[in-house]
């Protein structure tokens, strides 16, 4: 009986990995990049699985960009250092000895975590900020925040430098200005959502800790027009955290990407399912 209930595991392999195939040969080529934020890393054992998501896309094909985020551990630093958090709207108010703890965490310890996650599962991946080769370019965002970055200006021809060499982009959301000794803090969401419309990437994957955007009956919804997305944010149907999400998933789709997921990261191979599997993961927005 022990024997028999194997085969069964072993045979639902072999048919998952086969019903895969369609979907690896539409992705095959295509570019998605995967906002990976701070509550979604949670554990080692989180960190290892996701960066097995990732280079398994790499091996069939696809090129994945990752962009990270890391709040929870800049919070972690900045109390040890005795420095106070505090958000507007979302986003860090960011003084001169913020930015420098941020720049810290972000593009050492958070980036370099995840490109050492990504080589113990075989891949190849190298670890960049906005500031390498002038791949994101910010100007202030409101002086009420500080040195808070909106991208102005992308150059991400580095970017598919390292996909065509089969390498892993792992990229800190921390931006120059224009002019040169700044240094801007940029939303982990908005630095993806610049790097996806820059690429005119096929997929922005989003993954947060909810299931993903739900209507006016708390259901979430798996596919929605930028028209459909617009009108609930207006009538208050898209609220809170999810209203930043949702609106730099429409900012992506204007600036060419073709489909923003919105899904919940803490769920197993949450990359996978949403690339690979008929039943998709999330909420899908797309013209
Ligand atoms: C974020 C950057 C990190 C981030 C911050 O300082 O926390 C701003 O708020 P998560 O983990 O994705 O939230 N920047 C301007 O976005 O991290």
């Amino acid at each position: 009986m022990k024997q028999r209930a194997m085969d069964q595991d072993w045979i639902a392999t072999a048919r998952t990995l086969s019903e895969a195939l369609p979907y690896m040969q539409r992705y095959s080529g295509a570019v998605v990049v995967v906002k990976f934020g701070g509550n979604a890393m949670g554990d080692a054992d989180a960190m290892a699985e996701f960066a097995r998501d990732i280079v398994l896309m790499r091996q069939v094909g696809v090129n994945p960009v990752v962009v990270h985020g890391g709040g929870p551990m800049i919070n972690d630093l900045l109390k040890r250092l005795g420095i106070e958090s505090k958000f507007v709207r979302g986003k860090r108010v960011t003084d001169q000895a913020t930015v420098e703890v941020v720049e810290m965490v972000l593009t050492g310890l958070v980036n370099k975590r995840i490109v050492q996650a990504i080589m113990d599962e075989g891949g190849r991946a190298v670890g960049l900020s906005g500031k390498d080769d002038d791949l994101m370019v910010c100007e202030m965002e409101d002086p009420e925040l500080g040195w808070v970055g909106r991208p102005v200006e992308m150059n991400v021809q580095v970017l598919r430098d390292l996909m065509a060499a089969g390498i892993i982009p792992v990229v800190a959301p921390v931006a120059t200005g224009m002019d040169p000794v700044e240094t801007f803090n940029v939303n982990g969401d908005t630095a993806a959502g610049a790097i996806a419309g820059a690429l005119k990437a096929d997929r922005l994957l989003l993954l947060t800790d909810v299931s993903g955007v739900k209507n006016a009956a708390g259901e979430v919804m798996t596919a929605m027009t930028p028209e459909e997305v617009r009108a609930m944010i207006a009538d208050g149907t898209i609220a809170g955290g999810m209203i930043p999400k949702t609106e730099t998933a429409l900012k992506a789709i204007e600036d060419g990407v073709r489909g923003v997921v919105i899904l919940d990261g803490r769920v197993s191979n949450a990359c996978l399912l949403e690339i690979f599997t008929e039943h998709g993961a999330g909420s899908l927005i797309r013209s």
